[in-house]
């Protein structure tokens, strides 16, 4: 395979999947924090209170990203570690936390990508509405701002939101996050201030003024397919789509909400949460965009869940996702198919011409593991959707993939039963140890940058 000249070549984590330490050094309580608790909300009732202890063990794990020979690595800030409260009184020790990391990983070549906002909102701004209230898009750039002051002289590589879509849509509709809400108005109002908010943000740290500073967001973008070639199962498709990547593309890149979000949720919101000024504030021009990848979405026409249009919420769009197709499956049941991949680059760019640079920020899978961690599917996986992923480079300007995700992790409502680290985490002793597929990345890197074009 011929990579682009300089293509970068990473691994992936968050905050709250993998620092535990939830009240060290006047760490504040996020809205994971408080989910998790709530009996039934997370399998086998886990936390992320001690995680990977990534927050004591930090210096290892520079040493094994070290050893496996990426150049970047891409990391999130823990909100209500830098802000406890979520606006007001800075908590130094939580930014200190951080500037060690990045000037670690300075140190040994490797960049670091921040992200500034992974799903984890401080508990105290979810008790004055969370994402359902404007302030938080005001309260996120303030947090972004200070975090950029403080660390601009050691990140250059600043994205704003992970996956809007799982915390507005899964979040504040379904309810299978934290905040574990299950709303229509609220859900889409959701979405339309962490789309403000990140906005805001980049105007803010834009304003900071300190040179080669980049910003961008990261979407997960599954491409839709309709399951037959019925009219019925194409408007479903539409409808999923819409859902799912162009409430956030088509206004970040386009300047406009889709039309048909008026008939898919006219009966459960006014849209009053959109000002105007909003889109322009929305619109700011990025320097890159970050796609996220793991499944396509199979799509039949369905019934409504709820047959009452104003008590439905915003994840009830008549559509079912449940007909897969006959392909292997990964051990979370998600169908493997790397060409969704090459079509989630190539739709995006054709939606959006003028699309800045791509990165695939997060790819990658859960499998069984053997006594001896040879995980041959997890390689196969990641070989494959590194290839598809390169078949759309000569449309796309792809400067990077990043692998989802360096170690096992708390992986959100599935707690710790999903392992997607090329590291094994032994959660009783902390004990890390690197899988087959973390050695065939590191080979993989190295034979690829070898061959770069
Ligand atoms: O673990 C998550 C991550 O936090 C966001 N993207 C998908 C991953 C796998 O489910």
């Amino acid at each position: 395979m011929n990579f682009p000249a300089g293509f970068r070549w990473g691994v992936a984590t968050s905050a709250y999947q993998i620092e535990g330490a939830a009240s060290t050094d006047g760490r504040g309580p996020s809205i994971w924090d408080t989910f998790a608790a709530v009996p039934g909300a997370v399998a086998s009732g886990d936390t992320g209170a001690v995680a990977a202890d990534h927050y004591h063990r930090w210096s290892e794990d520079v040493g094994l990203l070290v050893d496996l020979g990426v150049d970047a690595y891409r990391f999130s800030i823990s909100w209500s570690r830098v802000l406890p409260e979520g606006r007001g009184r800075v908590e130094r020790r939580g930014l200190d936390f951080y500037r060690r990391l990045a000037e670690a990983l300075l140190a040994k070549g490797i960049e670091p990508f921040v992200t500034l906002y992974h799903w984890d909102l401080p508990q105290a701004l979810e008790d004055e509405g969370g994402w359902r209230n404007r302030d938080t898009a005001g309260w996120f750039a303030d947090y972004s701002a200070t975090v950029h002051e403080a660390l601009s002289d050691v990140v250059t590589k600043w994205t704003t939101l992970n996956e809007p879509y799982c915390s507005a849509v899964v979040g504040y509709g379904e309810g299978r996050h934290a905040p574990g809400a299950r709303e229509g108005h609220g859900a889409l109002a959701a979405a339309h201030h962490l789309l403000l908010g990140h906005g805001l943000a980049v105007q803010a740290m834009r304003a900071g003024g300190a040179a080669g500073q980049e910003f961008g967001i990261v979407l997960n973008q599954s491409p839709t397919v309709p399951v037959t070639g019925s009219p019925a199962d194409a408007a479903a498709a539409v409808r999923q789509d819409v859902l799912l990547r162009r409430q956030f593309t088509d206004p970040l890149f386009g300047g406009a909400y889709p039309d048909e979000m008026t008939s898919m949720f006219g009966d459960i919101t006014d849209f009053s949460f959109r000002h105007d000024g909003d889109l322009a504030v929305i619109g700011q021009p990025l320097d890159y965009v970050g796609l996220n990848y793991y499944y396509r979405l199979h799509v039949a026409d369905a019934p409504h869940r709820e047959p009452d249009p104003a008590k439905r919420t915003a994840h009830d769009i008549g559509v079912d996702t449940t007909r897969l197709p006959d392909v292997p499956r990964t051990g979370m049941g998600w169908p493997v198919e790397p060409a969704g991949l090459t079509t989630a680059l190539t739709d995006l760019k054709a939606r959006h011409p003028e699309l800045p640079p791509v990165y695939v920020t997060e790819n990658g899978c859960v499998y069984p593991d053997n006594e001896n961690f040879e995980d041959t599917d997890r390689i196969a996986f990641l070989k494959d959707h590194i290839a598809a992923a390169l078949t759309a480079a000569d449309e796309v300007d792809l400067r990077g993939y990043f692998c989802w995700s360096l170690l096992d992790n708390f992986e959100w409502a599935h707690g710790y039963k999903h392992r997607f680290g090329l590291i094994h985490v032994d959660y009783a002793t902390q004990r890390r140890t690197p899988r087959a597929s973390y050695h065939w990345y590191r080979s993989f890197i190295s034979s690829a940058r070898a061959e770069e074009r």
